[in-house]
């Protein structure tokens, strides 16, 4: 009979699995979430990232011709939520409480909705594609955006599961930083501040704490450790997966640039945030 020691655990220890990332070269998206898990958890990984013109010939490597994909010791494996739910275990960013996991699932899963719907309007063209969007910016992106919003405030205003970061946070972020970059046709800009404005609105009140530097210094943050960690983590894990190539489209290669991008990070941040009293 073997029995499982403490002595076969010193002898075998745990080890991470190499892992592997194939994505599409952008910040967006649905492997952009378990990359920034990865990079936020100090996840060893490969960061196989690719071109849309690569595409073509990259999904005949895949089960169902989508990515993301993540080959794991080797395997490769599909379906962007259970990779990010994965990544998320092995970086830490996701709830062990069964409720809270429950909580952080849910949001993925609404999300992951929206993403379904938003694809469905792909490939469409001109007045088919104007009115796929309008309608779809009236209905389940409102209803989407507006229930975030308040499923966040019932869970404290900051985090949606847990009370901390977790994956589901990091969905979201994504999420907004997309629709936020006004690149989405017939989708404005503007869409979530007007229809979920707290989840952008702590910006407007912490002018004075606009951090000069980015990275170094960031008076903003100014309520704690774990606060200031999540907060500068999430920074250069956004940083870190940024790629020179989008840096006209959105935050990602931005954060030193454009003053448009780093305002919408900061609002999303700035929510995640307490707020100081400024007296
Ligand atoms: N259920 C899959 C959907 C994956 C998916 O649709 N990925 C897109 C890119 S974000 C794709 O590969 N689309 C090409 C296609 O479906 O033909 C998942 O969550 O990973």
């Amino acid at each position: 009979m073997s029995r499982n020691t403490a002595c076969d655990r010193h002898i075998h220890p745990i080890t991470m699995p190499q892992l592997k990332l194939t994505y599409f070269d952008t910040h967006g998206g649905r492997g952009e979430p378990a990359r920034l898990a990865m990079r936020i958890g100090n996840v060893p990984f490969e960061d196989h990232r690719f071109a849309f013109s690569e595409f073509a010939e990259i999904r005949k490597s895949t089960p169902f011709g989508q990515v993301p994909t993540l080959h794991v010791d080797g395997a490769q494996v599909t379906q962007s939520d259970a990779i990010t739910r994965y990544v998320g275990k092995l970086a830490g960013l996701y709830p062990t409480d069964a409720y809270q996991a429950l909580l952080c699932d849910e949001v993925m899963d609404a999300l992951e909705d929206l993403n379904v719907r938003l694809g469905q309007t792909f490939g469409l063209q001109s007045d088919a594609l104007k009115e796929a969007r309008e309608a779809l910016v009236k209905g389940p992106m409102t209803l989407y955006l507006t229930w975030l919003q308040t499923n966040s405030e019932a869970r404290g205003g900051r985090y949606f599961a847990d009370q901390r970061l977790t994956i589901a946070d990091l969905k979201v972020f994504v999420m907004v930083r997309w629709l936020n970059s006004g690149r989405l046709d017939h989708v404005p800009g503007d869409l979530v501040a007007r229809v979920a404005p707290d989840l952008l609105a702590i910006w407007h009140s912490l002018p004075r704490r606009r951090p000069s530097s980015w990275v170094d210094a960031d008076p903003l943050v100014t309520h704690g450790a774990d606060d200031h960690l999540t907060l500068l983590t999430l920074i250069h894990a956004i940083r870190a997966t940024s790629t020179s190539a989008h840096k006209d489209h959105g935050l990602c290669g931005s954060l030193k640039g454009g003053s448009l991008p780093r305002l919408a990070i900061l609002r999303w941040l700035a929510c995640k945030l307490p707020v100081a009293n400024d007296s």
